[in-house]
């Protein structure tokens, strides 16, 4: 694969990147292209959750990709990102979130960042514009169990410089999401990263609550929850993680 080319656009302020990015890939917008902005009006997160961070606190990016992948492997891509911004995170502050299944890093029990990808287009390749915003000098919500890279390690890292390095360990993983040797190396260091492995778990699906051991994911990266015995493939759905098992570390 060519080196991606990364066009980077800049907000001051603007209702959601994820919002304005998914616009341009309708219009045929090339893999690498970025949306960032100091401030989102309306942040958003899954399930029509918002994302809220004052003005220049935190990375509130989002990145185009087309990869060679199906629809059903979206978390690939999610998983792809996030260990990304995982390792541009220890890179520059040396703090080393855990990733949680679906879609957060975690220090913790607190978030320090949340994903949010969407498919645009199933065409030749799926377009896919992948959000991410990470608390760096603000430590999200009252209400919400969250914290910040400067409360964490002290450092204060500036949105530009935390989207350099993100893009280029990003760079260095993403032309695995093309190939099927890749995608295994993938989920190989995904499932390292996933503290939500091993875990006792309680799923929030749409129309039922599972409670299992989380035990690994699959080719789709799909969590496999075992329920009574059972292997189940849980694809969305809110995981919450109950407790850590006997002599396990968290
Ligand atoms: C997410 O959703 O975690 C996805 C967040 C994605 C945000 C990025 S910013 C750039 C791009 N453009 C967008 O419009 N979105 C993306 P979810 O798992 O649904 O979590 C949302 C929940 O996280 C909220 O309901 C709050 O409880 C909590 N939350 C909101 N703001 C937060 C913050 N700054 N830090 C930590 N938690 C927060």
């Amino acid at each position: 694969m060519s080196p991606i080319i990364w066009r980077i656009e800049h907000f001051d302020e603007i209702d959601s990147t994820n919002t304005w990015l998914a616009q341009r890939a309708l219009e045929g917008a090339p893999e690498g292209l970025v949306a960032v902005a100091d401030f989102q009006s309306a942040g958003r997160g899954r399930l029509d959750r918002r994302w809220e961070s004052p003005p220049g606190a935190s990375l509130l990016c989002s990145i185009l990709l087309r990869p060679n992948v199906a629809p059903d492997q979206l978390q690939l891509v999610v998983a792809c990102v996030a260990l990304a911004a995982r390792a541009a995170l220890v890179r520059l502050s040396g703090v080393r979130p855990a990733l949680k299944w679906p879609n957060d890093l975690i220090v913790g029990d607190a978030k320090i960042a949340g994903l949010l990808a969407e498919i645009v287009a199933v065409d030749e390749r799926l377009a896919v514009v992948v959000g991410i915003g990470v608390n760096l000098t603000h430590e999200g919500p009252a209400n919400v169990v969250s914290t910040s890279v400067r409360a964490e390690s002290g450092v204060t890292i500036t949105p530009p410089a935390l989207l350099d390095i993100l893009l280029d360990e990003l760079e260095a993983r993403r032309a695995s999401l093309d190939s099927s040797d890749g995608q295994a190396t993938l989920r190989d260091e995904y499932q390292r990263a996933l503290v939500t492995l091993g875990r006792l778990v309680r799923v929030e699906r749409t129309n039922d609550v599972l409670v299992g051991l989380a035990t690994s994911v699959d080719e789709f990266g799909q969590l496999i929850v075992v329920v009574n015995g059972e292997e189940v493939a849980v694809t969305v759905g809110d995981v919450v993680h109950v407790r850590v098992p006997e002599g396990e570390q968290s």
